[in-house]
């Protein structure tokens, strides 16, 4: 692992589940370099959504949020590469799918932030902090991959 590799956690939220958009959203940061190190889906229930979201627990949209996130299967993936975080933040595009730019996942496959398809950690404490809430340390099995030399130059 190189010093600026990084991991961090992606949720694909209820809306790609049920677009069927899984697939290719995970293939847009997969083909991007990123390597998937964990991967599962599950039903998220009000009290991990709670903690989850507990940032904006003051904001008005708290309550939808947690409604929405909770109404369907979700899937949780952890990415790692060099800058993982800001590379994922960048290819999700901005909060609001209106302004993100064509060629981002939002501003290519969404309309509206409450149905903004995916969640990406905002910083590297963010991450650790996330990743820990949706997996288990041996949940996130080690491995190499081959490619490793064609994407990074260390
Ligand atoms: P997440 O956290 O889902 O990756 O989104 P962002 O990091 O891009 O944006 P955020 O934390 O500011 O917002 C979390 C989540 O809340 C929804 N939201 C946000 C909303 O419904 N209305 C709003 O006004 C805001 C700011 C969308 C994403």
């Amino acid at each position: 692992m190189s010093a600026d590799t990084q991991r961090t956690l992606v949720l694909i939220k209820p809306d790609g589940v049920q677009r069927g958009l899984v697939g290719a959203i995970i293939s847009r940061l997969e083909a991007r370099g990123l390597k998937i190190v964990a991967m599962k889906m599950l039903q998220m229930d009000r009290e991990m959504a709670s903690q989850h979201y507990d940032v904006h627990r003051q904001r008005p949209f708290f309550q939808g949020l947690v409604e929405f996130i909770t109404t369907s299967p979700i899937i949780a993936v952890v990415l790692e590469g060099s800058n993982a975080v800001e590379l994922v933040r960048r290819s999700m595009g901005t909060t609001d799918p209106v302004q993100a730019e064509p060629g981002t996942i939002r501003g290519d496959l969404a309309v509206e932030i409450g149905r903004n398809l995916i969640h990406g950690s905002d910083s590297l404490e963010t991450a650790a902090t996330e990743i820990s809430l949706f997996f288990k340390s041996e949940e996130i099995p080690g491995y190499t991959r081959s490619v490793e030399p064609w994407i990074t130059e260390s």
